[in-house]
């Protein structure tokens, strides 16, 4: 799926800024809703999560239904084009309107949706696009959850959002809202993989073009010179000795599509940029561009205080500061698609992406821990076609990212419960159809040890999310080292393919010292890390190590968790603790490529 991009053809409107919102509480009919404007409304900024910008624990606790409304123009140079509606997401399912006509529905909370609403504006007067947002998670949906309903003792309904994964459930409108247009003879769709062999770079393009006669493409050099060209939807283009994308070293090409009218005049363009490299794993070895790569950063979380889940640019530069300053090469969209903004920011700074589904808290036991109820996963979830539509959407978003390297089809499911092979096997399929030049992984819980994991088979890469000395030996590091020496022994012998930590961290209290490290102070976070340090160091087939997590983060209110999750390296306000200075020796040291000999 394509950015919104203005050029010589196409223009866009940006319809950010503060929106007229309201909860659906009591709930409103939406036909009566959307017949006139919305009435008792409070300003509401997009994007951004509506949860923490006001002070009513209604809104930060709803669970159904939200309303945001907001009047706009649209240019009447505008008539007889296509005039797309574009969410970059809305968590976690969107029903939106204009000029209260039904235009479009979405279900998961962390990928674009669009459509062409030319035929429902005005352009003689103003327009209402109105969006309800439902931020209900249940056992179809990804991520899953339970809504709990239930009526106390003085009559009055009850609701509860329950939900197995361990960050707040930020929702609203979280990423930009976009108008822009396109001829209608128009490119929807462009894919780009790339190959090398004997020096010379092979771009295999194929553009989705809608009512086309011609189609011309061009490959851009970074100068804007042109280094390749070919015509036609689909082909394959040449480039001579081309600057590869490395981590580290970006380089980014442009692939220029072109669509022709039958008198030769261009009606549509759009450059779409694009890396040339190659991703492998072999033996136990995770190559980029043939070389074998070491992992070294963090798995993050989108989060910020007041605006939670809501994009912010600034955020986004500093994090990509942070993580050049401490001298990380990657990191792991735990655990959903992050913004399109980020994916394009990771291409052009050079750090490596391991992009994940939102399929998190597939685990009802993990879950469902402090209740008596046992419940098999695979039994319980009906999450095999909301998993598909997500893996489906995110490829499509995501696949021309030369920072993307591998997909996480899920964090930590009940792999080690019957039924978890048969649920996953398809779902491995798809992904592998729908991108076959990437490897792929299903990132694993630390019940799912070597016997007991039923789908490590499918991955590519072994990825570990492991706690031992905090979970499991708290404040026994000396044991904890013994066991993760072991286990992960077990597993070259089990899968002769390579390891890669994705998890391992402790919660750590910033400024909570301790001259003897006991577990929540910095000190403890340090001897944790050097010890799986010491481990990673002794074992050639760990390929990688992302800290859990970048940063601390925001959960919902709990008895496990004082003001959210503090595994971060830096505060939630991008301070860093004693650890970050710890991190930023061991990583200047460690060099992209050939780390592991
Ligand atoms: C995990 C999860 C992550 C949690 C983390 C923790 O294994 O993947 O979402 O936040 O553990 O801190 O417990």
């Amino acid at each position: 799926m394509l950015y919104p991009q203005a050029n010589t053809k196409r223009e866009v409107i940006d319809l950010n800024g503060i929106w007229n919102f309201k909860l659906d509480d009591p709930y409103v009919v939406p036909n009566d809703l959307i017949q006139s404007k919305l009435q008792d409304t409070i300003p509401m900024p997009v994007p951004a999560s509506y949860n923490e910008l006001t002070e009513d624990i209604k809104i930060k606790e709803h669970v159904g239904n939200v309303w945001y409304e907001r009047e706009f123009y649209v240019p009447q140079s505008w008539n007889n084009k296509r005039i797309v509606l574009r969410f970059g997401s809305v968590t976690h399912y969107g029903k939106v309107w204009v000029n209260g006509q039904e235009v479009m529905e979405h279900s998961g909370g962390y990928t674009p949706f669009e459509e062409n609403i030319a035929p429902y504006v005005h352009f003689d007067r103003k327009n209402r696009v109105t969006v309800m947002v439902n931020n209900v998670l249940d056992l179809t949906t990804i991520p899953i959850g339970e809504l709990e309903i239930r009526t106390n003792s003085e009559g009055k309904e009850i609701k509860r959002q329950n939900y197995f994964h361990d960050f707040f459930n930020y929702s609203g409108i979280h990423r930009p809202i976009k108008l822009y247009t396109t001829s209608n003879q128009f490119i929807q769709d462009i894919t780009i993989q790339t190959d090398v062999a004997d020096h010379t770079g092979i771009v295999k393009y194929e553009a989705q073009v809608e009512e086309s006669s011609q189609v011309q493409v061009f490959i851009l050099d970074e100068n804007d010179n042109i280094v390749g060209e070919a015509s036609g939807v689909n082909g394959v283009i040449y480039v001579n000795n081309p600057i590869l994308w490395e981590p580290g070293a970006a380089y980014l090409y442009t692939l220029r599509v072109n669509v022709l009218d039958v008198n030769g005049h261009i009606t549509d363009t759009y450059d779409e940029s694009f890396g040339i490299r190659t991703v492998k794993v072999e033996g136990c070895q995770f190559l980029i561009n043939g070389k074998p790569f070491y992992f070294k950063g963090f798995g993050k979380h989108e989060d910020a205080e007041i605006h939670g889940k809501g994009l912010s640019e600034a955020i986004n530069v500093k994090d990509f500061s942070l993580m050049k300053w401490i001298g990380a090469n990657s990191f792991r969209t735990s655990h959903y698609p992050y913004s399109e903004e980020i994916m394009r920011m990771a291409d052009r700074e050079g750090i490596v992406v391991v992009d994940e589904v939102p399929a998190v808290g597939l685990h009802m036991t993990l879950g469902g821990f402090m209740s008596s109820q046992k419940r098999n996963t695979w039994e319980t979830v009906q999450t095999q076609e909301s998993h598909k539509q997500a893996i489906t959407e995110l490829i499509a978003r995501d696949k021309n990212h030369p920072c993307v390297v591998m997909w996480v089809v899920a964090n930590e499911p009940a792999g080690e419960e019957e039924g978890a092979y048969e649920y996953f096997k398809p779902l491995v399929d798809l992904t592998r159809e729908l991108d076959p030049t990437r490897p792929l992984t299903i990132v694993s819980f630390q019940a799912a040890t070597p016997k007991a994991c039923k789908i490590h088979s499918l991955s590519d890469v072994i990825c570990l999310n492991r706690y031992y000395g905090w979970y499991f030996n708290s404040g026994d590091l000396e044991t904890a080292e013994l066991e993760l020496r072991k286990e992960l022994l077990e597993w070259r012998d089990t899968s002769e393919k390579p390891v890669f930590l994705t998890e391992f961290g402790a919660d750590t209290l910033h400024g909570l010292t301790s001259a003897v490290p006991t577990m929540w102070t910095e000190e403890y976070q340090c001897e944790f890390l050097k010890t799986y340090h010491r481990v990673f160091d002794e074992l050639d087939f760990v390929i990688g190590e992302h800290v859990w997590n970048f940063a601390d983060f925001a959960t919902k209110q709990g008895i496990m968790r004082v003001d959210g999750n503090k595994k971060g390296v830096f505060t939630r306000d991008r301070k860093p603790k004693k650890a970050a200075y710890l991190l930023r020796e061991r990583y200047k040291n460690i060099a992209n490529y050939y780390y592991k000999k």
